[in-house]
């Protein structure tokens, strides 16, 4: 490292007002652009980079220089600089990430403070005066959304969607009762779980006895060989993930090992294996209990499945459809959403329970341009306007809902 950095290293940095970012993909690229922005970043460019023919314009805002970004007389790339504004600078760099580290780090040693892009995107829509709260708030998480009809989601709801909702409730709040209110906030709330879904995806856990044919299911959904299968039982022990996209669905598949209580007090995996299954069953947003639907229930009566599913979505697999229609899932004693029969083997039935899936988690015919929360203030603050005492504090959460700066 030159000079330059040295001199004017963290030791000298009082007041952070200059913020550097890589905009652009980290990966080899034609180009890489980093994002200068604060009070200090006029001063910061002026001390790396070197115009071509030594004329910086004082570069003035709307000026694209070509130069050299160097630390003192050493040259780094030959960059090309856009002046944005007073405040706002770009340096477009060859794109190899060796070079974009060394430039940064020259900024770092000049008193830029390195950021990453998602905090750079938050501090910029947070100070913005004419952007609501919402409004900043869907331009940050527009860039997380896993699913394109998530991306639809987000975007509904600035200017329409909980936007317009909660506004037109302030506008006639004369006229609506907090019994109103409240049950409206209810809804929207229910509505966002199914909304979450499909904006960050979620986790579908494939649980039941051993042998059941869950690992033939898990490789049916994600259409590829990812889980051993074996007839025979206990074959799954650690557990399998998959990325699977159902429809406007990105979801996670998991495969466990088969419950067992007689498992739990054998040797140590199976032990660990079981506890694995139970934790993975308490954290997941939609389980798959696949049973052998060519058996009689007295097979599956208690045991363990009962309490690790309890309280979950469920959806009852009767599996091997092939051998028979023995089980009669109203005979098992459990609470579940929905219920398919398929094959898993010969790839029968597995539309239909897509469907069931996508029924259960709410996502089915899903209205994008309704109104839901996508962000855990936003959730926050309809819980709390669900409970307000009077029609101050429902005035006071709603103009806190449109106007408090974005935090994603
Ligand atoms: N006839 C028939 N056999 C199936 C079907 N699905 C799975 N099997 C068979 O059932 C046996 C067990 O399948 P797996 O997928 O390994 O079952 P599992 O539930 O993952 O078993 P563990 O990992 O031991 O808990 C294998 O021989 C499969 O070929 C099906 O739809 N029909
Ligand atoms: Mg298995």
């Amino acid at each position: 490292m030159g000079t330059s950095c040295r001199k004017n290293g963290p030791g000298r940095r009082n007041k952070m007002t200059t913020f550097a970012c890589v905009v652009t993909a980290k990966s080899a690229a034609a180009i890489s652009t980093i994002q200068i922005s604060g009070d200090g970043a006029r001063a910061v460019v002026g001390k790396i980079f070197r115009p071509a023919g030594g004329n910086s314009s004082g570069f003035e805002a709307g000026s694209i220089l070509l130069g050299d970004v160097v630390d003192g007389e050493q040259v780094v790339d030959q960059v090309v600089v856009g002046c944005e504004g007073e405040n706002g600078f770009s340096i477009n760099c060859h794109g190899n990430p060796l070079i974009i580290e060394m430039a940064m780090e020259l900024l770092r040693g000049n008193g830029a403070e390195l950021i990453s892009a998602e905090e750079m995107l938050r501090r910029r829509y947070t100070n913005d005066p004419g952007l609501g709260a919402i409004a900043g708030e869907a331009k940050l998480a527009r860039l997380k959304a896993v699913t394109l009809e998530g991306v639809r989601i987000i975007a509904n709801q600035v200017g329409g969607g909980l936007e317009s909702v909660v506004s037109g409730w302030l506008d006639g709040i004369d006229s609506l009762s907090l019994a109103d209110i409240s049950s409206q906030c209810e809804s929207i709330l229910a509505r966002s779980e199914s909304a979450g879904l499909i904006i960050g995806g979620g986790r579908v856990v494939i649980a039941g006895p051993p042998n059941s044919g869950k690992s033939t299911l898990l490789n049916c959904l994600a259409g590829r060989q990812k889980a051993i299968v074996t007839d025979i039982a206990g074959t799954t022990r650690d557990w399998v993930g998959a990325e699977c996209r159902i429809e406007s669905l990105l979801m996670e598949l998991i495969d466990t090992a088969g419950l067992d209580d007689g498992l739990r007090i054998d040797d140590s995996i199976d032990r660990r294996s079981q506890e694995k299954t139970v934790e993975l069953l308490e954290s997941c947003d939609l389980v798959l209990l696949v049973l052998d639907g060519s058996r009689a229930a007295a097979k599956y009566k208690g045991g363990s499945v009962a309490p690790a599913i309890d309280g979950r979505k469920v959806v009852v697999v009767l599996n091997k459809s092939d051998l028979g229609a023995e089980l009669n899932p109203e005979e098992l004693g459990l609470n579940f959403d929905g219920c398919v029969r398929i094959s898993a083997r010969e790839d029968r039935g597995i539309d239909e329970l897509i469907d069931e899936i996508r029924t259960v988690l709410g996502v089915a015919d899903f209205d994008v341009t309704q109104a839901v929360c996508f962000t855990e203030r936003q959730r926050r603050l309809l819980g709390d306007l669900g409970q307000a005492k009077d029609k101050r504090q429902v005035k006071s959460l709603i103009t806190e809902l449109l106007n408090a700066q974005a935090c994603v």
